[in-house]
């Protein structure tokens, strides 16, 4: 059968360049985007829909035969601390209604969890698979509180859910939504437009870190994987490589000597101190071959003329 493809939370840092892959691979007219507010950066097949709105979900998935559901529509890590109701009800209720739908339709679903459902007393390096998992941010709860919805409606229910814990994602083609791993896409733009960047998470803060291109073909990886391979059923750990702002600006001088980090830990500190320094993800390796192809070194260079390439775009367009 056809696989026909709805992702919700289209116009956010992962979507945007998720729909794009998976319009590359699957075909334009097999990706449905959808959010509350259309990106205007997106062209394709798009919908307004709110992940709260169950009739509208049901109604779309009905009516185009939805397949499959990438569910990225939420409040990122430093937004919920500003906002935890509205974190709570859109984090949860979006995945209740997707993993409901789920069952009904006998769709496969992809949900994104984070390193932020760890916790201050977690092991923080090489944190494995399996452990301590009590995380202090709404965010973090939200998304412990998910992957163990997620594994309930696969055992309960026979729901294809398939889950990662992102570490902070980097990106150029897509604005950063709220994250506090965010200061790694801000320090990009803020050294090419004025040479300095002053960060809100201190100079040793080491955190685990992935560039979107790995991110994305990695998810797209796990959703093709055969069913039989994927053992975990909460979400998987997954990363590439860990840095500290420091190391950051030390590559990024690489390439613009001149460039100057200060430091002024904010409310966002916290955070990222409850959350793991790296990531042990031999468990994705493993099972459904999980490989990262770029190194910070890489991620920095292609950074560098990404976000140069949207700055000329967005100065020629003003
Ligand atoms: C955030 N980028 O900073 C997200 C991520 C590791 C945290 O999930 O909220």
């Amino acid at each position: 059968m056809k696989e026909t493809i709805l992702v919700l939370g289209s116009s956010g840092q992962i979507g945007l360049e998720l729909v794009g892959a998976l319009r590359s691979s699957y075909g334009d007219n097999r990706v449905l985007a959808s959010d509350i507010k259309k990106s205007e950066k997106e062209t394709g097949w798009y919908q307004n829909i709110d992940v709260l709105d169950t009739h509208s979900l049901a109604q779309t998935i009905q009516q185009y035969q939805i397949t499959q559901v990438y569910l990225l529509a939420a409040l990122l890590s430093a937004t919920a601390e500003q906002k935890p109701k509205l974190g709570w009800k859109l984090n949860m209720e979006g995945l209740f209604n997707i993993l409901d739908l789920a069952k009904e339709k006998n769709l496969r679903v992809f949900w994104p969890s984070s390193i932020a459902a760890f916790g201050p007393t977690t092991p923080r390096e090489q944190t494995p698979q399996v452990t301590i998992m009590e995380p202090t941010s709404v965010y973090g709860i939200s998304k412990l509180a998910g992957e163990r919805w997620c594994e309930y409606y696969f055992h309960r229910y026979g729901v294809d859910v398939r889950s990662i814990r992102y570490p902070g994602l980097i990106s150029f083609k897509s604005p950063p939504g709220g994250g506090t791993t965010d200061y790694a896409i801000h320090i990009f733009h803020q050294a090419l437009l004025n040479g300095r960047y002053a960060s809100f998470l201190s100079r040793d803060t080491l955190l685990p870190m992935m560039y979107m291109p790995d991110a994305i073909r990695g998810t797209i990886e796990l959703m093709e994987a055969p069913a039989d391979k994927i053992k975990v059923r909460s979400s998987y750990n997954f990363a590439a490589f860990s840095f500290t702002p420091q190391m950051l600006a030390d590559e990024i001088i690489k390439h613009i000597p001149n460039f100057k980090i200060t430091y002024n830990p904010d409310f966002r500190q916290a955070l990222a101190d409850s959350w793991p320094q790296s990531i042990d993800d031999s468990a994705a390796r493993l099972q459904w071959g999980w490989e990262p192809h770029y190194s910070l070194a890489d991620m920095t260079s292609e950074m560098i003329q990404g976000v140069s390439q949207e700055l000329k775009k967005s100065t020629s367009h003003t």
